[in-house]
């Protein structure tokens, strides 16, 4: 499989790190045997896991203010390519690519997929845009798209989704992400019931032209760009909406779209009950849809997430096939790092959640130890399951260490005269 580094490069670094994983990773086995957990099948586990990352990603975002580019930012999905390729050959968890249309449009998306095969990635969900004006287009979103008052501006906003199903079938992707901005800044602005009736039926012709082994994902999102209604608000609304639907239409949780404070877990749980989890778009946040790296504000509640999806992962849960990607926007670091360090971070919460004990775990529930089974879940969690990453990693053929590997290349500085900045750049919050 041709790379973007030389295995040269890896094997050198992995050469000056592997003496001291082995040492850790014994040292947790010994851990881990006293406890009766097998490391090995944990860290086959780990080698497994796979999480999407956004095409839009690797650009440097930008915030409502300004946008400060970084340096040999990707210029086309080609580009954005190569660095998504970077971030799976030194993790070995981010195989697929979740593309977003138009900023990834080009006129033969054949070649993206001929690119994408060259460098070892698949695509993951479709992701629509509906929420900003392309050049050249009737009508404009700026009051709305799928839920638009006017008739035409909403045939359009359908058409485009459908469009997006095209272009996943040529990429290879299996589903489509609607998220919709439209919603309203002041009361009365927008009938709440006309706009949702709008949106069902919207959405009830691209579900119908969906392909037989596609699925929708339905993305909510409490408030931005609206502030006073959003249509398209919460989990009840989307599971809703999904069910009006039906079997192929799924809920997608994005971790930055609900009220601070909201136990998002049991949303998660609910989902997976009621067999409606599309998968998630993670990142992390303090204030809203803030966009930061998974992991780096709430590590425990993401450990919680995972904490029911290994419950339901293990108990068998029908229908329970959720999407991972990450959805963030990268502002005063490299994107390359960021994405790395949050795949890792997620697959960091995975591992930890696999430690958990489910019939100690359902033992303290039956006997109301609340204690107990709070510091269970706590223990397994403060569990540094580093090593297993690294092991893992350096089984698959990554870096044991992604970020010194990549910091070692100089890779920016070595490739700015071929990606001179541009305007623009097709990377944002969403
Ligand atoms: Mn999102």
């Amino acid at each position: 499989m041709p790379k973007i580094f030389t295995a040269n490069l890896i094997d050198e670094h992995n050469r000056s790190q592997r003496i001291a994983v082995e040492d850790d990773y014994d040292a947790l086995s010994r851990k881990f045997a006293r406890q009766n957990i097998d490391i090995a099948s944990i860290t086959k586990a780990a080698e497994k896991f796979s999480i999407a990352v956004p095409s839009w990603g690797v650009g440097t975002g930008g915030t409502r203010f300004a946008r400060f580019p970084g340096l040999a930012e990707p210029r086309n999905i080609m580009e954005k390519l190569e660095d998504c390729a970077i971030i799976n050959q030194l993790t070995c968890v981010t195989p697929e690519v979740s593309p977003h249309f138009p900023w990834d449009k080009v006129d033969d998306l054949s070649e993206v997929k001929d690119k994408a095969d060259a460098l070892g990635l698949s695509f993951a969900s479709i992701n629509s845009n509906t929420f900003q004006d392309q050049e050249g287009q009737d009508h404009s979103y700026k009051y709305g798209s799928l839920t638009h008052v006017d008739k035409e501006t909403r045939t359009q906003a359908i058409a485009h989704n459908l469009d997006c199903i095209e272009y996943g079938k040529i990429l290879g992707a299996k589903s489509l992400t609607v998220w919709i901005a439209d919603g309203s800044n002041f009361p009365g602005q927008s009938n709440f019931t006309h706009a949702l009736e709008s949106y069902l039926s919207s959405m009830r012709e691209i579900y119908n032209h969906l392909p037989d082994d596609w699925r929708i994902f339905i993305e909510h999102k409490m408030f931005e760009p609206a502030f006073y209604s959003t249509v398209i608000q919460d989990w009840g609304t989307s599971v809703l909406c999904a069910q009006e639907l039906g079997d192929k239409a799924y809920s997608l949780v994005d971790l930055g779209h609900h009220a601070p404070n909201v136990n998002i877990e049991m949303i998660v749980a609910r989902l997976i009950q009621f067999k409606k989890l599309a998968g998630f778009h993670f990142n992390d946040s303090k204030y809203g849809d803030d966009d930061l790296d998974s992991g780096s504000i709430h590590p425990y509640q993401q450990f919680l997430v995972f904490n029911e999806l290994v419950d339901a992962e293990q108990r068998g849960a029908e229908g329970f096939d959720p999407a991972y990607m990450l959805d963030q926007s990268h502002n005063v670091t490299d994107p390359i790092e960021s994405l790395m360090n949050s795949a890792m971070s997620v697959q960091r919460s995975y591992v930890q959640a696999l430690l958990v004990n489910r019939d100690k775990l359902k033992d303290y529930q039956m006997s109301n130890d609340a204690l107990m089974a709070s510091n269970h879940l706590k223990s397994a969690f403060e569990t540094d399951v580093s090593p297993i990453l690294a092991m893992a990693r350096f089984n698959t053929g990554g870096a044991i260490d992604p970020i010194t590997c990549y910091r070692s290349t100089n890779y920016r500085q070595s490739i700015a005269n071929t990606r001179p900045a541009i305007a623009g750049g097709g990377s944002g919050i969403v």
